[in-house]
């Protein structure tokens, strides 16, 4: 579905995060990557992962520097010259704010959150698009937590509201250079960002009693929908919120 594409994937830091499931199932359908790790902590372990696929590229890439985000694309400037598609499966706020009170957030936590989670994919998005010269395709990974108020996700929650709003302001502005922008809505699975909030596994059983398919969606399923969505498969997409939460946000009760 990708054969002779090529695409980044930002945020892999192990092998349970949903970037890595992408780049896998975009590797498996013919693309060719680059993928992009936070900093040292990760850098041994994606390295290692690295090595299943074809020979990817894989840069370090902290998002909260415009330095780093620059040198990722002079890279790919340099090794490829032109980009077919882009993953952004970044997130992230500061523990107190997800633990706390909404109402205590405080500006300092908001504003990183916001760099971080929000103002990242406007950023990558915007250097990608001058390599992407025979169109292109853009996605990022939001939650449910955007338009409910689900209990503990607080701040980013406010956050993935925004990030849902670039991805239409994104794609109006972009449409026209035939760049598309979507976002993947999943249910919870447990990653490292999952890992340790509180209650995690609670979330998971509730999934198992009300989403109609009674379970949680996986990371292998993610990867599957991100090469449609990637993939000329979807050519007639763009602006687009596309849950894959086994059913649970239709649900009224
Ligand atoms: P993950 O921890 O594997 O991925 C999050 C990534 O963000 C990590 O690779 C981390 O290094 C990276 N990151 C954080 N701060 C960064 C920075 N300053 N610069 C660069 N990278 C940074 O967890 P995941 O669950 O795979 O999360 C990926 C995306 O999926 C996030 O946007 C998350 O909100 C979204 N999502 C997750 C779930 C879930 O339940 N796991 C559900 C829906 C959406
Ligand atoms: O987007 C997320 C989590 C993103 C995340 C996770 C962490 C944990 C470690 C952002 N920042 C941090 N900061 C840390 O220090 N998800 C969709 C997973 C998630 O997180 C929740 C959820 C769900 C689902 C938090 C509360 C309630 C539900």
């Amino acid at each position: 579905m990708l054969q002779g594409k090529r695409g980044i994937v930002f945020g892999v830091a192990n092998e349970y995060s949903i970037a890595w499931a992408i780049a896998k199932a975009a590797h498996e359908h013919g693309a060719q990557l680059a993928i992009t790790y936070q900093n040292e902590r990760f850098e041994e372990t994606v390295r290692q992962l690295a090595r299943t696929l074809n020979e990817p590229l894989v840069l370090r890439c902290d998002v909260s520097e415009d330095e780093q985000i620059e040198r990722v694309y002079d890279t790919i400037a340099q090794e490829w010259g032109k980009l077919d598609f882009v993953v952004h499966s970044i997130a992230f706020a500061p523990r107190t704010a997800l633990e706390g009170k909404f109402l205590e957030t405080s500006r300092a936590d908001f504003l990183l959150a916001h760099d971080i989670s929000v103002y990242s994919f406007i950023a990558v998005t915007r250097h990608a698009v001058p390599l992407m010269t025979d169109g292109g395709s853009v996605l990022t990974l939001t939650y449910l937590g955007s338009e409910r108020a689900v209990p503990g996700y607080n701040v980013m929650g406010v956050c993935k509201a925004a990030l849902e709003a670039c991805v239409r302001y994104l794609a109006a502005e972009l449409g026209e250079r035939n760049i598309r922008v979507n976002a993947l809505s999943p249910g919870p699975i447990k990653t490292l960002a999952a890992r340790g909030i509180p209650g995690f596994t609670k979330m998971l059983d509730i999934m198992r009693e009300r989403a109609p398919l009674r379970r949680s969606t996986t990371q292998e399923e993610v990867g599957k929908l991100a090469v449609v969505l990637l993939s000329d498969y979807a050519s007639a997409v763009t602006g687009e919120i596309v849950y894959l939460d086994c059913g649970y946000h239709i649900m009224g009760m």
